[in-house]
C-alpha cells in the first residue's frame, strides 16, 4: 500500500506538465459561420465524397467480380447506374467485447487482412463509404482512423495498441508506480484544461486514460490529437479510407434519455450536430469550444483543440452514468483521494461529457429549444437510447446509402449475446417526431429472434422494396451479422476491462469467422449472396430482376417477416449454433467467457442508484430507461455474480475502488 500523502510528493518530484491537451486560442476563421442547418450534408462531405465514390467504385467492381455471379458483368453493372452504390458499416456498442468482435468483422471486410480475399469478403471495407461506431465500437472505428488509417493485422503486431493486459484502472499492473504517474499525467492533463478556463468532466479523465490504449504512450499518448485532423490524413485526403463517424447522445439537463426523444449526434471528420428536429443543425468540429451565438462567435478569438480525440472516443461511450455518482457515498475511502480525482471538476454533472461552450446555443434551426438554449452541450454514450447499432447517420436520405451492414455485438441476452433489441429501438423510432423522414425495415421482435434463433446466421432486412412502401421512405437494405461464437466465447462482459494477448486475439479471430460463415465453410456461396444484397436497391430502382442464384441466396437470408407470439423463447445456448462450432456449453466456465457484476441502467438525475450499493452489493434497483442496452447494461445487476473485486468495471465507482486498492 501506497500512502496517499506519497503519491502527491511524487508527483511534485516528476515534470508533469504537458502543453497538448488544453485546447488554444486562434483566430476565427474569416466570413464563416460555425453552424449551419442539417437540411444537407456539408459541402465538404459532397466533395470528399467525390474522391471517395471514384474508389469505392472501383473496390467494389473488384468484390462483385471476385464473388462471381452468375452472368453478371460488374463493370457493366456498375457503369449501367448514374451513381455509385454507397454502402456503409455500423459498429456497436458493447465495451471492449464490441471494439474486439468488431475488430474481427471489419478484418473480415479488408482486403488488407491475410485470408480476407480467400475466404472472406475482402475488399468489402475498400468499397464501404461510411464507417460508424458507437461506444466501444467507435473505439475501434477511431482507433482505425485516427492511427493513419491501420489495419487490424497490423495494430495485433503493435504491442502498445490495444494493449489490455492490465484494466484501464490499472495500466501498470503490479506496477503500482506505473499506474500511479500514468494517473498523475492524466489528472494534469484535464487540469491544464480546466486552468485554459473550460470546465471539465470524468469523461476527460476517461478520455485521457482510453488515448493510451488507442495511441500508445508516445507524446503522452498523443495528447493534442484530434477528432478533426482525420481530414489531414492522406488516405482521407485521397478518398482511400472511409468517412467515419462515432455517434453520443444529447441530453437536456435533468432529463431522461429515452428512445423516442434521445437527440443523436455523430461526430465526423468535418463537423459535430444531429439531423434529429431537436437540433438540426451541425457545427464546425475543428472549431467546438470556440464562444458563438447561433454559430457567430462573439469575438475574434476562436479555440481549437477542444475536440481531442481520446475525448471524444470516451464522449460516445460515456458509460459513468449507468452507475449515478455519488461520491459521499463511498464508504471507506479517504475524501482527499476522491478530492484529487475530482478537484476542479463541475460536480453537478459529472456523469456526462461537458461540451461547455455550447457550439449550438441559440442555434435558430431547432424544433425543440432545450438544448440550444443550454450555455453548455451536454453528452453521454451512444447506446443510452437503447439504439445500440449506429445507424441514424446512414439512415439520412441526404447520405442515399443503398445498404448498411450492421455489426451487433450487444449484450442482450443473460450471456451477452444479441436479442435484435437495437433493431427494434432503431425500427420504432421511425414512427416519432425525431424520426424526421428516416426509414428502417420491419425487423423482428426480439422473441421472435430468440424463438426462431435468428442470432445463428446472418439475415438480411428490408429485402423487398415492394413491401416497404407503407414506410416514410424506402431505407437501405440491412445486413445484420450478430456475434456468434465459433472458436471464442466472444461474449465477454461489457465490464471486462483487460483481456490477455490471446484471448483478444482469438474473439478478434472469431469476429473474423462470424462475419464469413466459419471461413466460409458454412456457407461457400456467402460472399454471392453480400454481392446480391449489395446491387439489389439498384436493380428494384431500374426494374431489373434479380437473377435465380441472388434468389436462391434471398430465400436463405433474407428475414420472413413473420412474428412469433408465442411464449417459448428461452434460448439454451448448449444447442450448437451451427454444428461447425468447436464451442461446447461446459466451455463457458473458463475460457474467455466470464460473468461480472453489472448494475442496471439508470439515466438522467431522477433515478439515483448510489455506486457504493452497486459495488457492496451488486444489486441495484433502478427506475430508469428500462430498455437502454446501451453498451450492454440491460441485465440486472442481481442475476450477475459479484465479481467486481477482480474485474473493475469501467464506471467511475469501481475506478475509485481500484484507486482505494491500489493506494
Ligand atoms: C484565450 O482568450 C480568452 C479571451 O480573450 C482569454 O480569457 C484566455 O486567457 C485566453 N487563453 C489563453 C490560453 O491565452
Ligand atoms: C438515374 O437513373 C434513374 C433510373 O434510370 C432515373 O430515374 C434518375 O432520374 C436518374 N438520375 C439522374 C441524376 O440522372
Ligand atoms: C479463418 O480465417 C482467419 C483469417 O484468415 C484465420 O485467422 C482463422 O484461423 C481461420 N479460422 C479457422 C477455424 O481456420
Ligand atoms: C501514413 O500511411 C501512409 C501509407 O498509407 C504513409 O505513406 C505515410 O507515411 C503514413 N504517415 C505517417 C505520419 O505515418
Ligand atoms: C505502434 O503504433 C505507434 C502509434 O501509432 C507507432 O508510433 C509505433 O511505431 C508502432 N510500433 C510498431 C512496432 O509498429
Ligand atoms: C418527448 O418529446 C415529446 C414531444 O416533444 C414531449 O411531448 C415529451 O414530453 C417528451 N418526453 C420526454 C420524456 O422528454
Ligand atoms: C468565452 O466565454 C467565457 C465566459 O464568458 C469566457 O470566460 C472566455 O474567456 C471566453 N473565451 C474566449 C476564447 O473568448
Ligand atoms: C449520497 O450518499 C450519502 C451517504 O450515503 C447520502 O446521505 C446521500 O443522500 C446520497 N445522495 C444522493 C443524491 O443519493
Ligand atoms: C423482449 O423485450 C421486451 C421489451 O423490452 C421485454 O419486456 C421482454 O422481456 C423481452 N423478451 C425476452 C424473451 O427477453
Ligand atoms: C412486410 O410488411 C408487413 C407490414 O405491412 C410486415 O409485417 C412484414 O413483416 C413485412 N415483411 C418483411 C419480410 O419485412
Ligand atoms: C451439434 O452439432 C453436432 C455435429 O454436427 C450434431 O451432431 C449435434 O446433433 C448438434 N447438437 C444440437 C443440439 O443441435
Ligand atoms: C423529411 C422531413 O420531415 N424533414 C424535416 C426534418 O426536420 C426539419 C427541422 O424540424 C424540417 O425542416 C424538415 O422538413
Amino acid at each position: 500500500m501506497l500512502p496517499f500523502a506519497c503519491l502527491a510528493v511524487l508527483a511534485q518530484l516528476i515534470d508533469v506538465s504537458y502543453s497538448s491537451y488544453a485546447p488554444v486560442n486562434v483566430s476565427c476563421p474569416q466570413d464563416a459561420t460555425l453552424v449551419r442547418s442539417a437540411s444537407s450534408i456539408s459541402d465538404d462531405e459532397k466533395s470528399w465524397l467525390e474522391k471517395r465514390h471514384s474508389v469505392t467504385d472501383d473496390a467494389l467492381s473488384e468484390f462483385l467480380e471476385r464473388a462471381d455471379l452468375d452472368g453478371f458483368d460488374a463493370k457493366d453493372f456498375l457503369n449501367s447506374l448514374n451513381r455509385s452504390i454507397t454502402i456503409g458499416l455500423a459498429f456497436s456498442g458493447g465495451g471492449y467485447r464490441a471494439m474486439l468482435n468488431g475488430a474481427g468483422q471489419v478484418a473480415a471486410l479488408d482486403s488488407r487482412t491475410e485470408g480476407a480475399n480467400e475466404h472472406g469478403l475482402g475488399g468489402l471495407l475498400q468499397a464501404s463509404t461510411y464507417f460508424v461506431g458507437l461506444s466501444g465500437g467507435n473505439w475501434l472505428t477511431g482507433t482505425l482512423a485516427l492511427n493513419n488509417w491501420t489495419s487490424v493485422e497490423e495494430i495485433l503486431s503493435n504491442d502498445t495498441i490495444w494493449d489490455l493486459e492490465n484494466s484501464i484502472v490499472t495500466p501498470g499492473g503490479s506496477d503500482v508506480f506505473e499506474t500511479a504517474l500514468r494517473w498523475q499525467s492524466i489528472k494534469a492533463d484535464v487540469d491544464e484544461k480546466a486552468e485554459a478556463g473550460f470546465d471539465t468532466s470524468l469523461t476527460d479523465l476517461w478520455g485521457r486514460a482510453l488515448a493510451y490504449q488507442f495511441f500508445g504512450e508516445e507524446n503522452d499518448a498523443e495528447a493534442s490529437l484530434t477528432y478533426s485532423s482525420i481530414v489531414d490524413i492522406e488516405a482521407f485526403q485521397n478518398g482511400e479510407m472511409p468517412f467515419p463517424i462515432s455517434i453520443a447522445l444529447g441530453r437536456a439537463p435533468d432529463t431522461k434519455i429515452i428512445n423516442l426523444n434521445s437527440t443523436v449526434f455523430e461526430f465526423n471528420p468535418f463537423e459535430l450536430g444531429s439531423w434529429d428536429p431537436s437540433l438540426y443543425s451541425f457545427a464546425n468540429l475543428k472549431y467546438i469550444g470556440s464562444n458563438v451565438t447561433n454559430g457567430e462567435p462573439t469575438s475574434d478569438i476562436c479555440v481549437e483543440g477542444f475536440d481531442n480525440a481520446g475525448f471524444v472516443l470516451g464522449t460516445s461511450s460515456s458509460l459513468f452514468n449507468t452507475v449515478s455518482l455519488n461520491v459521499t457515498g463511498f464508504a471507506g475511502l479517504s475524501s482527499s483521494l476522491i478530492s484529487t480525482f475530482l478537484g476542479g471538476l463541475d460536480g453537478a454533472n459529472d456523469d456526462v461529457a461537458v461540451y461547455s461552450p455550447n457550439p449550438f446555443f441559440q442555434a435558430g434551426y431547432a424544433s425543440l429549444k432545450t438544448i440550444v438554449e443550454s450555455e453548455e452541450l451536454y453528452l453521454v454514450d451512444g447506446g443510452e437510447d437503447g439504439q445500440n447499432i449506429p445507424f441514424a447517420p446512414m439512415l439520412q436520405q441526404e447520405r442515399d446509402v443503398d445498404v448498411i451492414f450492421a455489426f451487433d455485438n450487444s449484450d442482450n441476452t443473460e450471456d451477452n449475446f444479441p436479442d435484435g433489441t437495437a433493431l427494434v429501438a432503431t425500427y420504432n423510432r421511425q414512427f416519432s417526431v425525431q424520426g424526421n423522414g428516416t426509414g428502417f425495415p420491419y425487423v423482428p421482435t426480439n422473441d421472435t429472434f430468440l424463438h426462431n434463433k435468428l442470432g445463428e446466421k446472418p439475415m438480411f432486412l428490408g429485402c423487398n422494396s415492394s413491401n416497404l412502401t407503407d414506410l416514410g421512405t424506402i431505407p437501405p437494405l440491412i445486413v445484420y451479422i450478430p456475434n456468434i461464437a465459433y472458436t471464442a466465447w466472444s461474449n465477454t462482459s461489457t465490464l471486462k476491462m483487460s483481456y490477455s494477448t490471446e484471448d483478444r486475439n482469438a474473439i478478434i479471430q472469431n469476429g473474423f469467422e462470424a462475419t464469413t460463415r466459419f471461413n466460409l465453410t458454412i456457407d461457400e456461396n456467402w460472399p454471392k449472396c453480400v454481392a446480391c444484397a449489395i446491387i439489389h436497391r439498384e436493380q428494384e430502382r431500374n426494374g431489373w430482376g434479380q437473377s435465380d442464384e441472388c434468389a436462391e441466396c434471398f430465400e436463405e437470408y433474407c428475414w420472413n417477416g413473420e412474428q412469433y407470439t408465442g411464449d417459448d423463447t428461452i434460448v439454451d445456448r448448449s444447442f450448437n449454433y451451427t454444428s461447425s462450432s468447436n464451442l461446447d456449453k461446459s466451455d463457458m466456465s473458463s475460457g474467455v467467457f466470464e460473468i461480472t457484476v453489472e448494475s442496471s441502467s439508470t439515466v438522467g438525475g431522477s433515478s439515483t442508484t448510489s455506486a457504493s450499493d452497486a459495488i457492496s452489493t451488486a444489486s441495484s434497483t433502478s427506475s430508469g430507461v428500462s430498455s437502454a442496452s446501451s453498451s450492454g447494461t440491460t441485465t440486472s445487476a442481481s442475476s450477475k455474480n459479484n465479481a467486481m473485486m477482480t474485474t473493475p468495471s469501467m464506471n467511475f465507482g469501481a475506478l475509485v475502488m481500484a484507486m482505494g486498492f491500489l493506494l
